[in-house]
């Protein structure tokens, strides 16, 4: 049954010679590159949120989306999945990802919520196995409705502690239910607005308690996934604790939760750090800790978290040059946690925005597999360091290293670092 992108027909590959819009010019999934095909390289998910829950509002106008899927009934729910498993249809898109609010309506209490999550997840999953389409991760809302205005594992109220907790079982056993491959924990709200009224010692404590909980009960039901925490250092608390991959390192390290958890590292959240999306997958990797990636890009002008789709690809191409120096992914993928301007009213707008977003991050995959086939610009680093390789220092101590620079008379001779050069060569790839 078609209810919303009938008129649109399905997105294949055809090469830079199509004359539609409605067509992949770069991804082709079926093309082979460092001996994997393009769809297990990207592993591309649609984000339940933006796709088919946003209503177009920003801070100064509500909604502008009319969809026939906006209502808070279950009837509505299973037609905004037929939407969804339309779209995913339309793109070819082997991956999803949704937040337990995304696809139920809010219930009255806690039991009602875990009913009709359970109802509409029976749903969602007979759809999947009639489609193939595969959840890349679930994870549940808890910053949206006003019982975690003040955070919900970091609430100085015990019982929203108790109802968020609840809640995050109740989207393990989806997550685990539908296959996810993983499962997200991302703390909107677990910040502060002002320090006068909040402790943060103890706000600290309770989140990684919070942590510990998920991660027991997902080994107790034998969750296979991974669970991903997804940092950002602000908006919409003042101050986040989540801040960027380093500072969640540090506090993995301090619960004891460093080989249990990774990272789901996003664009927008990475430039709103201070921070390039590369340099955080970067240090993910070197932690042991890389997972997934949200990709997306900001307004570089607004500074807000303005959550659009891709559009360049020297960007992108360097973080999957980092993805692909990690090794690729493994359970993660790219999730597009990006949407639509407001204005953009039609169905076609929401195939378009994921067909070019596609594009160019096939172009950003290829353009880093063939620098790393290239094998220069990694040669130049190995070289750079190559004096290392054979270097004891790192085991001496600084007496012995002080007397071994009196007798070998050591006088170090810099030498360039060829930024110019390498960004030269990496220009001619992207
Ligand atoms: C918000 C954000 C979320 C997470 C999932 O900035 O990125 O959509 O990805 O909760
Ligand atoms: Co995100």
């Amino acid at each position: 049954m078609t209810v919303y992108f009938h008129d649109i027909p399905a997105i294949n590959y055809q090469g830079s010679s199509a004359t539609t819009d409605f067509a992949y010019r770069h991804y082709d999934p079926e093309r082979v590159v460092l001996g994997k095909r393009l769809e297990d390289h990207l592993r591309f998910a649609v984000a339940w949120w933006h796709g088919f829950a946003w209503p177009g509002g920003d801070p100064f106008g509500g909604q502008t989306f009319q969809r026939p899927w906006f209502g808070d009934t279950m009837d509505h729910a299973r037609l905004k999945a037929d939407a969804a498993f339309e779209l995913f249809g339309v793109l070819g898109q082997p991956y999803f990802c949704f937040h337990d609010a995304d696809i139920r309506p809010e219930g009255e209490d806690f039991a009602e919520n875990t009913a009709r999550l359970d109802e509409i997840t029976d749903y969602i999953g007979t759809k999947m196995e009639a489609t193939g389409t595969k959840l890349l991760w679930g994870t549940a809302n808890l910053f949206s409705h006003r019982r975690y205005m003040a955070g919900a594992a970091t609430n100085p109220d015990p019982d929203v502690f108790a109802f968020a907790a609840a809640t995050v079982k109740t989207c393990l056993d989806a997550t685990k239910k539908l296959g996810g491959e993983n499962y997200v924990l991302w703390g909107g709200r677990e910040g502060y607005e002002t320090l006068l009224n909040t402790d943060l010692r103890r706000e600290r404590q309770q989140a990684g308690r919070f942590l510990q909980m998920a991660v027991d009960y997902a080994h107790k039901i034998g969750f296979k996934g991974a669970i991903l925490i997804e940092p950002k250092p602000q908006e919409p608390t003042k101050h986040q604790y989540d801040f960027d991959v380093a500072t969640v390192y540090g506090f993995l390290k301090d619960f004891g939760l460093e080989k249990e958890v990774k990272v789901n590292i996003e664009q927008g959240h990475a430039i709103l750090a201070g921070h390039s999306f590369e340099h955080e997958i970067a240090l993910a990797a070197a932690l042991g800790i890389f997972g997934s990636i949200d990709m997306n890009r900001n307004d570089y002008q607004s500074g807000w978290d303005t959550d659009q789709f891709p559009n360049s690809v020297p960007e992108v191409a360097l973080a999957y040059l980092e993805i692909l120096r990690a090794g690729g992914f493994t359970t993660g993928g790219t999730n597009f946690d990006a949407k639509l301007r407001r204005q953009s009213l039609d169905p076609e707008d929401l195939v378009l925005a994921h067909v070019g977003a596609m594009d160019i991050c096939a172009r950003g995959l290829i353009a880093a597999a063939e620098i790393l086939e290239d094998g220069r610009l990694d040669a130049s680093r190995n070289t750079r360091y190559a004096p290392w390789d054979k270097s004891d220092l790192l085991g001496l101590d600084l007496e012995s290293i002080a007397a071994r620079v009196r007798a070998d008379g050591i006088n170090p001779s810099p030498r360039s670092g060829q930024q110019e050069r390498l960004e030269n060569l990496v220009n001619r790839f992207v």
